[in-house]
C-alpha cells in the first residue's frame, strides 16, 4: 500500500524546474488571531476616535491621579491592528545539538534555551541544502533542491524574475530588511537584495567574503561600509580573506544593523532576516594559520584546556546567544513580543573546517553525518519559533518540515498569495497548534566537484543515495534516527518507490 502511495506521488510530481511562478488565491484562516485586512479599512477613522478616546483617558488619569504612559496605550492600540512582524535568526553551520535545547551539554547557550521555553521547538526541521547558497535559495523561493537551478555551491545569483519571500511581503506594505550573509548577487547584478524585495540588506553580499570575520567592509545596500582597523593579508593563497590587524569584528556591526533597523520600523510591520555567519569557519585563516574560528575572546571559555579552534567554535554560539538574547531585549523594550513572530534555525548542519572538530562538543547530536551529508546530521537543523500569545509555550512538533516551507508561512502570516505550484507548505497550523497538512516528501540533491548525493524522507522513511556509484540506503527514523541500520536489502518495495523519486527529479 505504501509503495503504491509512493509511486503515485512520483507521478503526480511533474514540476516545471523554471522560477516562473503562477498565483491562487489564499483562503485566510478565520481562526488566526490577527486581522490581515483591518489596518488599511480602520486607519482613518481610529485616528479620529483615538483622538476622543485620548481625551477621556486624559481626565480619567487625571481624576484618578494615576501615573500611566499614554504613549503606551496608543502603541497598544496600533499593535492590535496591525500585522505582525516576522523576525528570521538564521545561524551558519549550526549543528543541531549545538544548542542546550537541543541538548548540548557544554556550551553555554542561555538566551537560546529561553527562547525555546517560550515557545515551540521543531524536532524534525530541515535546512533547504547541506550547504549555504541552496539552503537560502530554497528559503527565499519555496522550492527544494529537486527544482532549483543549483544544487550545490555554484556560483549563481537570482533572477529579475524569482519570486521571493521579501517581494510577496512587500505587496502587504512590509519594510523588508536584512542583515549578514547574501550570497545571492552582487552590486553588479539583478539578483542584489534590494533587487529581490529588500528595502535594505546590510552585510556580505559575497558568500566566499564572508568567510572572514575581519573584512576591510561591508555592504550596505549600494553603499561601501568600511570597517576600522581590519588589515587584509596580500598573500594570494588568501584570496583577501585572512586579516593580519583585526580591529572591528564584522558579526557585531552586523547584529548593530538589526537591532537599528528594528528601532527604525517598529512602528511598521517588518520583515527582518538576520543571517549571521557565526558559527562558520574562516576556512581561508584555517588553511593559513591552523585556526579559522575567529572571535575577538573566548569569553567564559578562556580557561578551559580545550585547542583555541574549540575554544573559539565554543566562544562564536555564545555570541551568537547573547545577541540573540539582544533582539529579544529589544523586542521587549519596545513593546513588540505580542506581534512579533520570532524564529531561530541554522542553514546546515554542523561544519568540521577551520582546525574545529564537530564531534569535539556532539554538534550533530545524535544524528548522523555533518556539513555536505544528507544524512541526518547535515540537513537536520534546531527550529525554534516564538510568538507569545500564539505559539504555545513549552512546546514541541515532530512535524517533518523544511526551509521551503518558510515562504508559504510567511505569506499566509502576512495574508498575501503566492505561487501554487511551490514544493513548500506553510507551517503556520502546526505553530499554532492546529491540524497541518503534511508533506508527501521532502527532497535534497547535491552536486559539487563531480559528487552527486540525493536525499528522500517519506513519513519515516529515508532513502539516501550517498554518492555517486553507491546504492540507495534506506532507513526507519521513527526507531533508527541515527540512520545505522539500513534496510534497503529487506524493503525493497519501498526503496523502489525511493529511488524512483531520485530518478524523476534527475
Ligand atoms: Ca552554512
Ligand atoms: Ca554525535
Amino acid at each position: 500500500m505504501e509503495i503504491q502511495l509512493l509511486t503515485s506521488l512520483c507521478e503526480m510530481r511533474r514540476f516545471n524546474r523554471s522560477l516562473s511562478l503562477s498565483k491562487f488565491p489564499v483562503v485566510p484562516d478565520p481562526d488566526l488571531m490577527f486581522q490581515i485586512d483591518s489596518v488599511q479599512a480602520n486607519s482613518t477613522s481610529v485616528g479620529f476616535h483615538a483622538a476622543w478616546t485620548y481625551r477621556t483617558f486624559v481626565l480619567l488619569l487625571f481624576l484618578l491621579g494615576l501615573h500611566i504612559s499614554i504613549g503606551c496605550s496608543t502603541k497598544n492600540q496600533t499593535e492590535k491592528d496591525r500585522l505582525p512582524n516576522i523576525i528570521y535568526i538564521m545561524a551558519d553551520d549550526l549543528g543541531y545539538g549545538d544548542i542546550g535545547s537541543y541538548e548540548q551539554a557544554i556550551i553555554q547557550t542561555p538566551r537560546l534555551d529561553r527562547l525555546a521555553e517560550e515557545g515551540m521547538r521543531f524536532t524534525n526541521h530541515y535546512a533547504g541544502h547541506t550547504v549555504c547558497r541552496c539552503s537560502r535559495l530554497s528559503l527565499w523561493t519555496g522550492y527544494h533542491t529537486g527544482h532549483l537551478p543549483i544544487q550545490g555551491n555554484a556560483k549563481y545569483t537570482l533572477e529579475p524574475q524569482a519570486i521571493t519571500v521579501a517581494k510577496l511581503l512587500k505587496q502587504k506594505g512590509y519594510v523588508t530588511g536584512g542583515v549578514g550573509k547574501w550570497s545571492l548577487g552582487d552590486t553588479s547584478s539583478l539578483g542584489h537584495p534590494n533587487k529581490q524585495g529588500f528595502d535594505f540588506w546590510m552585510g556580505y553580499l559575497d558568500q566566499s567574503d564572508a568567510h572572514n570575520y575581519y573584512p576591510t567592509h561591508l555592504w550596505r545596500n549600494y553603499e561601501v561600509v568600511p570597517l576600522a582597523g581590519n588589515v587584509l593579508s596580500d598573500n594570494p593563497e588568501d584570496r583577501g580573506r585572512v586579516a593580519t590587524q583585526k580591529e572591528t569584528y564584522a558579526h557585531d556591526l552586523i547584529t548593530e544593523e538589526a537591532l537599528a533597523f528594528i528601532r527604525r520600523n517598529a512602528e511598521k510591520p517588518f520583515l527582518l532576516h538576520i543571517h549571521w555567519t557565526l558559527p562558520h569557519a574562516n576556512n581561508e585563516a584555517g588553511r593559513a594559520t591552523g585556526d579559522g574560528m575567529e572571535i575577538p575572546d573566548y569569553g567564559i571559555y578562556a580557561k578551559r584546556e580545550w585547542p583555541a579552534q574549540e575554544k573559539g567554535f565554543a566562544a562564536m554560539v555564545s555570541r551568537l546567544d547573547g545577541d540573540v538574547g539582544r533582539i529579544v531585549d529589544l523586542l521587549d523594550e519596545l513593546n513588540l513580543r505580542q506581534n512579533t513572530l520570532v524564529i531561530f534555525t541554522s542553514d546546515n548542519g554542523p561544519h568540521e573546517e577551520g582546525g574545529h572538530q564537530h564531534e569535539f562538543f556532539n554538534s550533530n547530536g545524535a544524528l548522523r553525518g555533518l556539513k555536505r551529508d544528507l544524512y541526518e546530521g547535515g540537513i537536520r537543523v534546531p527550529f525554534i519559533a516564538v510568538w507569545p500569545g500564539h505559539i504555545q509555550e513549552k512546546s514541541t512538533s515532530d512535524y517533518p518540515s523544511a526551509f521551503w516551507d518558510y515562504l508559504p508561512t510567511a505569506c499566509e502570516i502576512a495574508g498575501v498569495d503566492y505561487p501554487k505550484n511551490l514544493d513548500g507548505i506553510s507551517y503556520l497550523p502546526a505553530l499554532l497548534g492546529k491540524q497541518q497538512k503534511e508533506h508527501d516528501y521532502l527532497y535534497w540533491e547535491y552536486e559539487e566537484q563531480g559528487r552527486h548525493k540525493a536525499a528522500v524522507r517519506a513519513g519515516n522513511w529515508k532513502a539516501v543515495l550517498p554518492g555517486t556509484k553507491e546504492p540507495v540506503e534506506l532507513y526507519d527514523l521513527s526507531v533508527d534516527s541515527q540512520e545505522q541500520n539500513n534496510l534497503a536489502a529487506k524493503q525493497p518495495e519501498i526503496l523502489a518507490g525511493m529511488v524512483k523519486i531520485i530518478e524523476e527529479m534527475k
